[in-house]
């Protein structure tokens, strides 16, 4: 397989770029100095390997003639032009079920950080202010309502967490599951009206894009908070900063922003806020069992074996 060319977007853990290297021949785009190399370069690229900040759009598609298969070290596809892999047959991959419970883990960790101020506490010990004072009441997460956006398999994940927690349970999706013992409420205001915490979960598409609006803030409260372990594009991030400055929601613990990596500044002044750099599936085990079916998924393919996770 090494004479096969395999574009990587942008860079990625060192296990995976490895690993790729040494089956194929690997081609770095970000290291490529100017467009005119890639197009020579364009007819050997069979597959592309992309992640959640840089996947492959409708004009890179059309610029790769040979281009068979994208497989992203992702399980979100927002950044796949799907429609257009359909339509040319491209294969797509992605990563679902090995990251499921370190990004549900993030999430309680979020809560939890959120709530019980963990780095603001964390800062306290480390000035030294302990010695001149006690640390500030906090809220408690346990027994909370617990609102999820999205109960798919990171989704449900999250709520089984919050059950240990004695969380009663709610969701949104666009179809009530069956069989599923949590509360269902058909639009996200209503579950945001019933839940002290509201988790964004799902994935990211045209209709789900801003789905936490302003109305959704509001009917959160002053008393409620977001945690967003999904993509920043979820939640409008404008609004977010308008209803937190002003005291209309309680607070926001945020993995994902509109611009990775900028966020705004103007949360880094906010004590009511949690603030990661997507990092929800960032472990070792885990990014290395995403790489191996990034790297199985291009193996399968090229041997004329099933794909390990399809999605196109
Ligand atoms: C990863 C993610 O951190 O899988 C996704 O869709 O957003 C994250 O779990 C990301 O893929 C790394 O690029």
């Amino acid at each position: 397989m090494e004479s096969i060319g395999v574009l990587m977007m942008c860079p990625m853990p060192s296990y995976l770029e490895n690993e790729l290297q040494k089956r194929f021949n690997l081609v770095r785009f970000w290291n490529l100095p100017e467009k005119s190399i890639f197009l020579k370069t364009r007819d050997s690229i069979r597959a592309v390997v992309g992640n959640a900040s840089t996947g492959a759009d409708a004009e890179l598609i059309n610029d790769l003639p040979k281009l068979e298969i994208i497989s992203s070290f992702s399980v979100g596809l927002d950044k796949i032009d799907l429609r257009k892999c359909k339509e040319k047959g491209i294969r797509v991959t992605n990563t679902p079920d090995v990251l499921t419970e370190d990004v549900a883990d993030l999430a309680i960790g979020l809560i939890l950080a959120l709530l019980r101020r963990l780095s603001e506490c964390d800062s306290y010990v480390r000035s030294g202010k302990w010695k001149y004072g006690d640390f500030q009441l906090t809220t408690k997460f346990s027994g909370k309502s617990v609102g999820i956006i999205g109960l798919g398999r990171i989704g449900t994940a999250i709520a089984k967490r919050s059950e240990a927690f004695s969380c009663p349970i709610s969701y949104y999706s666009r179809t009530e599951k069956p069989d599923v013992g949590y509360k269902y409420h058909p639009t996200v205001v209503e579950l945001a009206q019933n839940s002290d915490i509201l988790v964004v979960a799902c994935s990211l598409t045209d209709e789900t894009r801003h789905i936490v609006n302003r109305q959704v803030m509001d009917a959160l409260g002053a008393n409620g908070v977001l945690i967003n372990i999904g993509r920043g594009a979820h939640v409008d991030e404008q609004a977010l900063v308008k209803a937190l400055t002003e005291g209309r929601l309680g607070g926001a613990a945020l993995d994902v922003f509109e611009q990775e990596p900028h966020v705004p500044e103007v949360l880094f002044r906010l004590e009511n806020v949690v603030l990661l750099s997507h990092v929800g599936s960032d472990t070792v085990e885990t990014v290395n069992a995403m790489a191996d079916l990034v790297v199985g998924n291009l193996e399968a393919h090229f041997s004329g074996k099933s794909l390990l996770t399809p999605v196109v």
